[in-house]
């Protein structure tokens, strides 16, 4: 029986500041989920978006209150082993909040797994790898500084896929900065772009013309969410990759995206989804629809990274791999081992559950008061 939800909130700073069109982060908010069972097992989930509400409709002290005001109240007392019937049951009676479930998900499926005394991927289906291949994203704003952090991290072995955060500045200036990073780093690494909305179509045309050109490999989220029809033109027009991130809210978005053509590649992000089952979805809508995969991030602290490495672990194709570097963007760690980050890859943790310990004494001095 589900006995008790707590949440909290962790104010966490980045490492430098992390500058998107949409905000600039120099702190990550973590709202971490545990919920505590009769039979003893304690699981832990977590939720994170980007800039309060400057990314997406939940905000970090929404996904609080609405857990704590309404979602605790509904699914205390139900049975912590029947996860399907819990989630169902929060999906059909709490409209929206897809991150606020997506952490309650999270708890559940940690705490299954150590009850039965198998690792999340394993729910969730079976693992087909144990390492996932990880991009950094290079957002300082400044292109030297750019070019020199990619030049660690390929050195260091940490990562060889860079996503640059792009749509604050003129296409002009965007396109001068993204190509000078590519020609430093030749056929060492992957670029690739996220606009995060920011283009027109027009814009999107240009800008997209040109980064194609420089060898650019994936363009992310050009065009606002909701305008499909010019995403659909885009991935009609160009050869270089086209990504769906803000405009997948879960399955039925994908299954709509997917029918009309409207991109070659989905960022499945868990959170996004609404949890792992419907992220699960919306990575089965894709394969069966011939769209590529890419485990996407929330900037994500060690628990909701860890969620998504068992999912992404369980899929058979992920030719765009992952960004599931959230852990390593942040200061301060809330896991007493931290993610295992080796060879350009993460290693998905293997022990029951998420695999990952809480250090509660840590937790305690870090949460916002
Ligand atoms: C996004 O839009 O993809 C993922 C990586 C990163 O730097 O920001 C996020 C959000
Ligand atoms: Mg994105």
């Amino acid at each position: 029986m589900i006995r008790e939800i707590e949440t909290t909130l962790v104010d966490v700073p980045t490492i430098r500041p992390h500058k998107l069109s949409v905000a600039t982060m120099n702190t990550q908010t973590l709202v971490l989920v545990r919920i505590l069972s009769e039979d003893g097992i304690e699981g832990w989930g977590e939720a994170t978006t980007i800039g309060g509400l400057n990314y997406g409709e939940e905000s970090p002290e929404s996904i609080k209150a609405n857990i704590d005001a309404h979602i605790a109240p509904l699914v205390i007392g139900m049975d912590a082993s029947r996860v399907a019937l819990v989630m169902a049951k929060l999906r059909k009676t709490i409209q929206g909040n897809r991150f606020a479930k997506c952490a309650i998900e999270t708890a559940l499926l940690d705490a299954q797994g150590q009850r039965l005394g198998v690792a999340v991927s394993e729910l969730l289906g079976g693992r087909v790898r144990d390492t996932l291949p990880v991009a950094w994203t290079l957002a300082s704003g400044d292109t030297a500084k750019d070019i020199a952090e990619a030049e660690t991290m390929l050195e260091k072995r940490r990562h060889r896929i860079f996503k640059l955060k792009i749509g604050a500045r003129s296409v002009q200036d965007d396109v001068k900065h993204v190509l000078a990073i590519k020609r430093a780093l030749g056929d060492r690494a992957s670029v690739r772009v996220d606009v995060n909305q920011a283009w027109s179509e027009l814009e999107a045309v240009r800008g997209m013309a040109a980064l194609e050109a420089g060898g650019i490999d994936l363009i992310e989220q050009p065009v606002r969410a909701e305008n499909r029809g010019a995403m659909r033109r885009l991935a009609m027009r160009f050869d270089v990759a086209l990504m769906a991130d803000e405009a997948l809210h879960g399955p039925v978005d994908a299954f709509d995206i997917a029918r009309n053509g409207g991109a070659d590649v989905f960022a499945v992000k868990i959170a996004q989804s609404g949890g792992l089952i419907p992220a699960q979805q919306v990575a089965t809508v894709a394969q069966l629809a011939g769209i590529g995969l890419y485990g996407g991030t929330m900037l994500e602290g060690g628990i909701g990274t860890a969620a998504t490495a068992h999912l992404c672990a369980t899929f058979a194709d992920l030719s765009w791999d992952t960004e599931l570097f959230g852990p390593l963007l942040l200061t301060e760690e809330v896991l007493e081992e931290p993610l295992v980050y080796r060879d350009f890859a993460l290693q998905v943790p293997t022990e029951p559950g998420l695999g990952v310990r809480i250090d509660t004494d840590k937790l305690r001095r870090m949460r916002r008061k």
